[in-house]
């Protein structure tokens, strides 16, 4: 019994009724009936079986609240569907009996693979976001060189493929020691180069290929990169058209998941954005926190939320509301702040919050310190955890939240710590 009730995190248990959890029928979770949420009492139940939404699953899957919005609040429906679907990503955690932590240490890490021809930008690319500064390096890769970053508390293990045509060769007739135990390939395809489209679009082909031999499930990232200055005509047509290609070639292959980003050392929150994104990819914590993200901006009515490490990488974020080029102008300037080691200062000893004006006046950004309290352990040791950053985007017009950013702050925090917590070690745990 002890044993079940930990099962959850303590802020998961506090969305469920005491006795629900008592029960112990927590194993069984997503074919529950939806009662064991907290507040949804039995007249609730009633209304949810007449649409046909009988267990948790159920109410996870539901998108459409129009037919049900007369008999239930429709912000009522929002919040029990966010955490029907926040249970359901736990289901695997709960089958396999692991608590939390546990669950973490077993996700152990493999590997990223940056690919790609010789001089595509591969490893200035990773040594710009490692330093956080453009890194122009003309120094090409001598077959693979194997690295290290800190993400969240994953200790990430990149290989950087040198990419000339003798290491190739190399690779592609030894897969199994290159390309195996991969969680996700990071492709890079210089698109100031369309005369070797070709060769690296074939290139894109046989690493695929072998992965798929070799039964390798990657995340699949291609960078569409050197895109330094997006307003250039020529720049934009040789993009369009290396995208298109590259699209038809990763369908053809029944590659379903892969993303596309344009990047460029000269443009670091594109990069860091995108290379955040790989990261979250192999993430199985930060799916939970992107969720948990996007239900307190519901509840609190915050246009967005971003979650940040130390350094600004991206942990976590709500930015759906967005459109891209808002989204990445309004991360350049965080990214600014968070960087300036005065600032820094500023916010972790002060614990105001930095205000600033965003995206031609319109939108209102908060960056406050998020100072992580450990529900185990006692307040001494508090200070060794890292601090990472929350952001709060709103509407500078509408100044629609109704409280204040630490206020806010304080009701997010308790959620988020068990959570990051769980990803994120001390800073003294070597
Ligand atoms: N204009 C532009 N140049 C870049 C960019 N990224 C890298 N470069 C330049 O491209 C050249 C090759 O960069 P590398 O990072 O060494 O390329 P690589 O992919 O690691 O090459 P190999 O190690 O040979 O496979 C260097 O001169 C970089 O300065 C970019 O975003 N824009
Ligand atoms: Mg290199």
């Amino acid at each position: 019994m002890e044993r079940e009730r930990h099962l959850l995190p303590p802020q998961l248990r506090n969305l469920l009724k005491p006795e629900a959890i008592e029960r112990g029928s927590i194993t069984n979770l997503t074919v529950s009936s939806p009662d064991i949420i907290a507040g949804l009492n039995n007249y609730y139940k009633t209304r949810l079986a007449q649409y046909g939404i009988q267990t948790i699953q159920d109410l996870a899957n539901l998108t459409d609240f129009e037919p049900l919005k007369d008999d239930i609040d429709v912000s009522l429906l929002r919040k029990w569907t966010l955490i029907a679907q926040i249970l359901v990503k736990y289901k695997d955690l709960l089958e396999k009996g692991l608590n939390f932590e546990e669950y973490i240490k077993k996700a152990k890490i493999g590997r990223i693979l940056l690919l790609g021809l010789d001089g595509a930008g591969k490893t200035s690319s990773l040594e710009t976001i490692q330093k956080m500064k453009t890194v122009a390096k003309t120094q090409p890769t001598m077959g693979l060189e194997v690295k290290t970053l800190v993400f969240a508390n994953h200790e990430l293990v990149i290989y950087d493929l040198g990419g000339q045509k003798q290491f190739i060769d190399i690779y592609l007739s030894d897969p199994q020691t290159y390309f195996q135990s991969t969680l996700a390939i990071v492709y890079f395809i210089d698109v100031q180069m369309p005369s070797r489209f070709k060769e690296s679009l074939d290139f894109l082909e046989n690493i695929v290929n072998d992965l798929q031999l070799l039964g390798e499930d990657p995340s699949v990232h291609i960078f569409l990169h050197k895109f330094d200055n997006p307003s250039d005509k020529t720049l934009q047509a040789s993009k369009t058209d290396i995208k298109n290609r590259v699209t038809n070639l990763l369908t053809r292959l029944k590659i379903k998941y892969y993303r596309i980003e344009e990047t460029s050392i000269y443009q670091i929150p594109r990069l860091v954005s995108a290379f955040s994104r790989v990261f979250q990819s192999i993430s199985s914590v930060t799916q939970v926190l992107n969720d948990t993200l996007r239900f307190y901006a519901e509840m609190h009515n915050i246009l967005g939320i971003m979650l940040l490490t130390k350094n600004g990488m991206i942990i976590a974020e709500y930015t759906a509301r967005f459109t891209p080029s808002q989204r990445i102008a309004i991360y350049h300037e965080i990214l600014e702040y968070v960087n300036r080691f005065d600032i820094q200062q500023k916010l972790i000893y002060s614990k105001e919050p930095i205000n600033f004006v965003s995206e031609p006046d319109r939108f209102t950004v908060n960056i406050l310190p998020l100072k992580l309290q450990s529900y185990s352990t006692e307040s001494a040791e508090q200070e060794d955890y890292p601090t990472n950053f929350i952001v709060l985007i709103n509407d500078r017009v509408e100044g629609s939240a109704v409280l204040s950013p630490i206020e806010i702050k304080e009701s997010i925090t308790p959620w988020l710590t068990s959570f990051i917590l769980a990803i994120q070690p001390p800073n003294n745990k070597k």
